[in-house]
């Protein structure tokens, strides 16, 4: 067969692109060799609609192996009584716990997406937002940081049936237990997504929502240094609220409902493949060189903010606990747009997301800010030092926006400093 050279093309200089500029898009990373050569095996030809030892195919005697060992790889990593580990993404894993717990047209809370939130967390053009009713929490304007009374007092007016904690564009940490609380008080299922600080929580470094939480979902690719996924797990399972029974008679467990969600609710034929490269982080995420790695993924961010503030930036919340932090232009630059930055870094190979900051006077395609985080670059090796002068070389590229002959010079900077720097053996 001829060989596909214009694929591979444009595939050899997307790894040039990772490899030459500075990644700091909060929710992205790199991932080891043996994840990539999980998820580019065979197990990509197998179907497998159902779970292990429980299938509608011949042939799954080694992907029931292979997903049983990523499902026991992150019961040890999280604590968790319970996981399924087939969810395609995140907004899945969501999608399908929303699906278990909600009825069309029922209420529930998640932080607003202009605060923070998730596009799957209530948004009106997501299924979360079309088929239930959402209510938004918010942070403080001042603070920059959740109020948990003002959750309280929305939740006593709006009696949510579930209560979402986790965030895509927030820097702090959350009180799961005061939310279970909250959650107590209505009768509320409570929720956590985890998808951006799960490695940090996964080795202790931030509060754990396992004990507080129902249902926690999370993705596997962001800060656990896996492949693109989703998952879900319940530090401990409960019959269902809801009186639903099995065809036996008996009260049907959560975790039931929600396999049943997850296949055939929302998916068909898992992906095999990706699930053994799940595996493969899992297992690596609980060696000590992803300590070493994780702590200072936080280091970094923590360093990093500083900096921003240094340099008369205004971080939201004034810093960080995870792994990213939220930066408002407009107290130092009124007049650019997170949209203008983010397509002037990207000349000088600097990669960031434009974000909506907190009460944003603009729209979601301009935006007043800019999301910023260190999962990616720690991978590559970058330490406390390197921070400043990345900030250095962010605030010289937005300080002269206009000047192109200041890009190329900043962009020779970054492609010299990342040669230091090699990827993992690609
Ligand atoms: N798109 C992801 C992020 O960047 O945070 C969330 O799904």
């Amino acid at each position: 067969m001829k060989k596909d050279t214009e694929l591979f093309r444009i595939i050899r200089k997307e790894l040039n692109r990772q490899t030459s500029g500075l990644e700091l898009i909060a929710s992205e990373n790199f991932v080891s060799d043996e994840v990539l050569k999980a998820m580019g095996s065979c197990l990509t030809n197998k179907y497998a609609e159902g779970y292990p030892g429980k299938r509608y195919y011949g042939g799954c005697q080694n992907v029931d192996e292979s997903e049983q060992l990523a499902i026991d790889r992150a019961k040890r990593l999280f604590h968790a009584e319970w996981v399924n580990v087939q969810p395609h993404s995140g907004a899945q894993a969501n999608m399908a716990v929303l699906m278990t717990v909600l009825k069309p047209g029922d209420t529930f809370m998640g932080l607003d997406l202009a605060h923070g939130g998730h596009l799957s967390h209530g948004s009106p053009v997501n299924s979360s937002g079309i088929l239930y009713h959402p209510y938004g929490y918010q942070v403080e304007e001042s603070t920059g940081t959740v109020n948990y009374d003002k959750m309280e007092e929305l939740a006593l007016q709006v009696h949510p049936k579930l209560i979402i904690a986790g965030a895509s564009a927030y820097s702090r940490d959350w009180d799961f237990k005061r939310m279970r609380e909250i959650a107590d008080k209505v009768g509320a299922i409570l929720m956590a997504d985890i998808a951006h600080p799960a490695g940090l929580i996964a080795r202790g470094l931030l509060n754990d929502p396992l004990p507080w939480c129902h249902i926690v979902t999370t993705t596997t690719h962001k800060t656990l240094r896996g492949p693109r996924g989703g998952m879900i797990m319940m530090g401990k399972d409960f019959p269902n609220p809801w009186g639903v029974k099995t065809p036996k008679g008996e009260t049907k467990m959560v975790s039931a409902m929600l396999d049943s969600s997850v296949f055939p609710g929302v998916q068909g034929g898992p992906l095999e493949h990706v699930i053994a490269a799940k595996a493969v982080a899992f297992y690596e995420a609980l060696t000590d060189e992803y300590m070493d790695y994780i702590l200072q993924v936080k280091k970094n961010a923590a360093v990093m903010a500083q900096a921003f503030v240094d340099k008369g930036y205004h971080v939201i919340s004034d810093g960080t606990d995870n792994h990213l932090m939220l930066i408002d232009l407009r107290k130092k630059f009124p007049a650019i747009t997170g949209k203008q930055v983010e397509n002037t870094l990207v000349k000088a190979d600097i990669t960031v997301n434009k974000n909506m900051v907190p009460f944003d006077s603009r729209s979601p395609f301009q935006t007043s800010g800019l999301r910023i985080g260190t999962p990616a670059i720690t991978t590559r090796g970058l330490k406390e030092e390197h921070m400043g002068p990345i900030v250095e070389m962010i605030d010289d590229v937005i300080s002269d926006i206009d000047n192109e002959e200041k890009i190329v010079m900043v962009r020779k900077k970054v492609n010299d400093m990342m040669k230091d720097f090699p990827l993992f053996a690609y």
